[in-house]
């Protein structure tokens, strides 16, 4: 329902423009909320979902009265990179799975806000040239296309792996003057600056997370989003953002972090919290890591 009614996104301005009032701006937001809105939905009449948590609603959502509770606790982004839909340029669905920890009714805090190495499960759905699920249960990585011929999600990429190194990295390089020295030196490295440390690598950024990820776990690379002097934690979400996707990451054999720690060890204190993130190949991401500490340490001794 959500890869359709984005399909249709560009041709909905183009009526837009024709006569109707103010569709642009309008339109767009209006895809979030019925993206919010089918995976609600969608959930609720599982039975199998005590609580949720979305990008889209300010407080966590139990299950509402009437409907069957079921053990598991759905952390997810509707429609992630939502900005990109009037450039025509790929957007996803995030989600995350836990097991509830609280010991009935419909779920509380507890339940939401889990470390993500707790996670049962984790995955995205990518609206591109193709609709792609890629998921994650703890055993591997696997992908799935969907077929519109059938209109059925056809296993497509089994035991994804990312390479140790990758040859991108991407980042929104407009912050660079923002980042500490050690951010700063790294995505020099990054570039090439610095041969003797680590061969330089191509740079791609569309700043949808979920194709700048998936990219990199294809072909091998590292994602950066940073924290700044104006937005210390970054931009990314850490329960419906970062989580799922370090899982992810790690299970295909790459890694996350938030500069220096493991993304999946964070103790969310919010289901709006921030983090920084750093994420892929695992060599570039331990490479990262290492000069920041480098330059850390530096900074401890002056
Ligand atoms: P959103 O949840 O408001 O769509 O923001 C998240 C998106 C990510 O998909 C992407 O990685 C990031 O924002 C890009 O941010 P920026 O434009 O600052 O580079
Ligand atoms: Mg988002």
């Amino acid at each position: 329902m959500i890869a359709g009614a984005v399909r249709r996104a560009g041709l909905v301005d183009v009526l837009g423009a024709a006569g109707n009032v103010n569709v642009q701006g309008e339109e767009q937001q209006k895809l979030d909320v019925y993206a919010n809105e089918v995976v609600k939905s969608a959930l609720t009449f599982t039975g199998r979902v005590c609580v949720m948590g979305s990008e889209e609603d300010d407080d966590f959502i139990p299950v509402p009265d009437g409907y069957p509770v079921g053990k598991y606790v759905v952390l997810f982004d509707p429609l992630d990179g939502s900005s990109n839909i009037d450039a025509n340029a790929p957007v996803g669905t995030i989600f995350s799975v836990y097991s509830r920890v609280s010991d009935g009714g419909r779920g509380d805090q507890r339940d939401v806000l889990q470390p993500g190495r707790h996670q049962v499960a984790a995955g995205y759905v990518m609206y591109g040239s193709s609709v792609m699920m890629v998921y994650t249960t703890g055993h591997g990585v696997h992908g799935f296309t969907l077929d519109p011929t059938i209109g059925e999600f056809v296993l497509s990429h089994q035991r994804i792996t990312i390479p140790p190194t990758g040859m991108y990295y991407s980042v929104n390089e407009s912050r660079f003057g923002r980042w500490d020295r050690g951010v700063q030196l790294a995505v020099r490295g990054l570039h090439g600056d610095f041969p003797d440390q680590i061969k330089g690598k191509n740079s791609r950024y569309i700043g949808s997370l979920v194709a700048d990820f998936h990219r990199n776990l294809v072909n091998g690379g590292i994602f950066l989003y940073p924290g700044d002097v104006k937005a210390p934690a970054g931009k990314l979400r850490l329960l419906y953002e970062c989580a799922p996707m370090a899982f992810i990451a790690e299970q295909a054999g790459g890694a996350a972090t938030d500069g220096v720690t493991r993304i999946l060890d964070l103790q969310p204190e919010a289901l709006h919290q921030r983090t920084p993130l750093v994420i892929g190949s695992r060599d570039d991401v331990e490479y990262v890591r290492r000069i920041i500490l480098e330059q850390r340490a530096r900074e401890g001794a002056a």
